[in-house]
């Protein structure tokens, strides 16, 4: 299986975000993509290639082109007006009774265009965020050429990045750029499965009034965990979509017993849609020893996730979401990977 990385990526480093009230270094580390790498090379799962460039045109039918543009310039504008500091975060939200109205003050705007304060942007995210985006278009071009699997090794993730909105450690959104390329690539319809153990909000959002996207998500229960407003076991989709979003919340603590019936479900709702194509959200923070997150999967339980994933018998790509466990990160992605080429 071929994987897409950039050099690039590591740029955007040394974040830091609010957890428990207080300002600290962000689990987000450039580190995660490092050892998912060392693990590639040394079990020998293929070649990994840097990816091509692209312009915006892919990015802009799924997100807001004023945002994209702010995402761009929005370091610049805030270092020309904070010096001394070292990243751009929000501290005011058009939260309930105010106005959905973009300010112009730079500190307006973050808020604006933020969900939360965990996606602080400083010099190099851009180009990180970008170089990451180019990592799915990559892969989806490779899956569009005849490869049966693809691994964009994106880093920062995207599926809790919205159609204007960051969050959750998450600017563009990467694998729903991948699914809307497939889309104008001439695939008819297209299945999302994320499990990553948050919800993908982001992903949940673009494509809720569609039926040509199915977006299905095991995550933990967002009234006990982020992303907390969405995600809920009635989100089925509005309008043409209705039906076509699936969410299979889990309780905290939530072990393989909990989590398989439901990888099974969402395995077969994609089985009924018939999707050209599947885009794996490939989050591994539902581990036991995740620093941020309460499943209790192991190592191999990586290796089974893989394996059933492949039974749907689809071109698959899969993209890199969250998982914070660093050192055990490249055993258990690639053990999801193998998992799938085993089959
Ligand atoms: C990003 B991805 C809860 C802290 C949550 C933000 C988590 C962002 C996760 N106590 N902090 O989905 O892995
Ligand atoms: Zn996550």
């Amino acid at each position: 299986m071929i994987t897409f990385f950039s050099d690039q990526q590591a740029l955007h480093r040394d974040v830091k975000e609010v957890l428990s009230g207080e300002l600290v270094p962000s689990f987000e580390v450039a580190q995660r993509t490092d050892i998912v790498l060392k693990a590639i090379e040394t079990r020998g799962l293929g070649p990994v290639m840097a990816p091509a460039q692209f312009d915006t045109d892919a990015v802009l039918t799924v997100h807001d082109p004023d945002y994209v543009a702010f995402l761009r310039g929005a370091w610049d504008e805030w270092h020309a007006l904070f010096p001394d500091t070292t990243q751009a975060m929000p501290y005011c939200f058009p939260a309930r009774g105010f106005r959905s109205i973009c300010p112009a003050h730079i500190e307006g705007r973050l808020g604006y265009y933020s969900a939360d304060l965990t996606a602080a942007i400083m010099a190099g995210t851009w180009e990180a965020v970008w170089a990451s985006v180019e990592c799915a278009l990559s892969g989806q071009q490779q899956i569009i050429a005849g490869e049966k699997s693809v691994f964009s090794l994106c880093r920062p993730p995207g599926h809790h990045a919205g159609r204007d909105q960051m969050g959750g450690y998450c600017y563009l959104n990467n694998a729903a750029i991948a699914a809307q390329a497939y889309r104008d690539s001439g695939c008819l319809r297209v299945a999302i499965l994320d499990v990553d153990y948050h919800h993908g909000n982001g992903t949940q959002s673009i494509f809720y009034d569609r039926a040509d996207v199915l977006f299905t998500s095991i995550h933990a229960d967002p009234a006990w965990d982020y992303p907390h407003y969405l995600g809920y076991q009635d989100e089925i989709g509005v309008g043409d979509g209705k039906g076509y979003n699936l969410n299979l919340p889990l309780r905290l603590n939530s072990t393989w017993a909990d989590y398989e019936p439901a990888l099974l479900a969402a395995l077969e709702r994609i089985a009924v849609f018939q999707p050209d194509v599947l885009v794996v959200s490939l989050g591994l923070d539902s581990y036991e020893h995740d620093p941020i997150s309460s499943f209790k999967l192991d190592a191999e339980k990586y290796t089974f996730m893989g394996q059933r994933i492949a039974e749907l018998g689809l071109p698959t790509q899969f993209v890199f979401e969250g998982g914070y466990a660093v050192d055990a990160l490249g055993t258990n992605t690639v053990n999801v990977l193998e998992g799938f080429q085993q089959y």
